[in-house]
């Protein structure tokens, strides 16, 4: 029998203090704008735009004790995170797929910490030319979409990991890092001594991203009773990806960055997903943002032929 498309619970998250330059909070607006729904009803599917998520302007401050070093506006990303995690928790418990559009990647905090609840064995994917694996401690910016992945490891502030209650929120064997070209010491530490598996750039060059690809799925899908796919748009190489705040050269090309969604979607084994970092300040004639709408459009099912 054919299956049941399922129904998406689109979440905007105009947010993008989490990084070290401004822009990336219009990326839910110039994904949108390059014709994400459209082409999402065009292949079946229902879609709720079930949340549209901005910044708080006026914020009670953090109490005066409490120790911000290293963390750039620590407040603003408290606070739309833990937003973030009660509206994900929500539409799992409808029975939607919740679909993140970013946004900063410091907002996988949020997204990580409403699905925690839901799963026993939460398994991440991550795509990404970084491996946000940074503690206040270690990070050489400040930034906290540097240290994402971390926080829902259990490292780093506690108003940060305890965001809905739950920490860690994912184990480090469930995790698998795909992409990776700059890693920062105290992340090339943390990967070795907690044994997360990582497929770099130089990985994929070796095997190919097919051959990288289906090693990830098979790795966690065993292990796992869900899958969260985070995947930042800077792991594609700045030719396709120009649009992005901390590019890196030597990434992912077009090809592989769609061959990586569309096994995932043969794969079947992903229950909730988050595109982000796209930044229309610094994209040339949309070239990023409908590349996001391709990369989505690709993972929901969409074929060549
Ligand atoms: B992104 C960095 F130092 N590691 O922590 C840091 F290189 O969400 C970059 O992956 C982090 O884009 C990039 O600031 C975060 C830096
Ligand atoms: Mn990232
Ligand atoms: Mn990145
Ligand atoms: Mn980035």
């Amino acid at each position: 029998p054919m299956s049941i498309p399922p129904k998406i619970a689109a979440i905007s998250v105009n947010f993008d203090l989490g990084a070290g330059r401004r822009g990336a909070s219009h990326g839910p607006k110039a994904i949108l704008e390059a014709g994400l729904f459209p082409a999402l009803h065009q292949m079946g599917y229902c879609v709720d735009h079930v949340s549209d998520l901005h910044l708080n302007e006026k914020l009670t401050p953090l109490d005066a004790h409490v120790d911000t070093t290293n963390l750039k506006h620590f407040a603003e990303v408290i606070d739309i995170n833990t937003r973030l995690a009660r509206q994900i928790s929500g539409v799992v418990t409808q029975d939607y797929f919740p679909l993140v559009i970013g946004g900063d990647h410091s907002i996988a905090i949020g997204t990580i910490a409403g699905l925690a609840s839901h799963y026993q064995q939460l398994g991440v994917i991550w795509i990404d030319a970084h491996s946000d694996l940074n503690s206040p401690e270690t990070s050489p910016s400040g930034n906290i979409h540097g240290m994402s992945l971390a926080v829902s490891l259990g490292i780093g502030h506690p108003l940060l990991t305890q965001i809905s209650g739950i920490s860690p929120k994912v184990r480090p064997e469930n995790i698998v890092l795909i992409g990776a070209r700059s890693l920062d010491e105290g992340e090339k530490k943390l990967i070795r001594s907690l044994g997360i598996k990582c497929y770099t750039m130089y990985d994929i060059d070796r095997k190919g991203m097919a051959r990288v690809m289906q090693e990830a799925i098979d790795y966690i899908k065993i292990r796992t009773d869900g899958v969260h796919l985070s995947y930042d748009v800077d792991s594609v190489d700045p030719i396709e990806a120009p649009g992005t705040g901390t590019t890196v050269k030597g990434g992912l090309q077009f090809r592989e960055a769609h061959l990586a969604v569309e096994m995932l979607h043969e794969a079947g084994i992903v229950t909730s997903a988050e595109f982000v970092e796209v930044n229309p300040l610094l994209d040339e004639s949309n070239k990023t943002s409908e590349l996001a709408v391709s990369l989505i459009s690709s993972f929901f099912g969409d074929q060549i032929l």
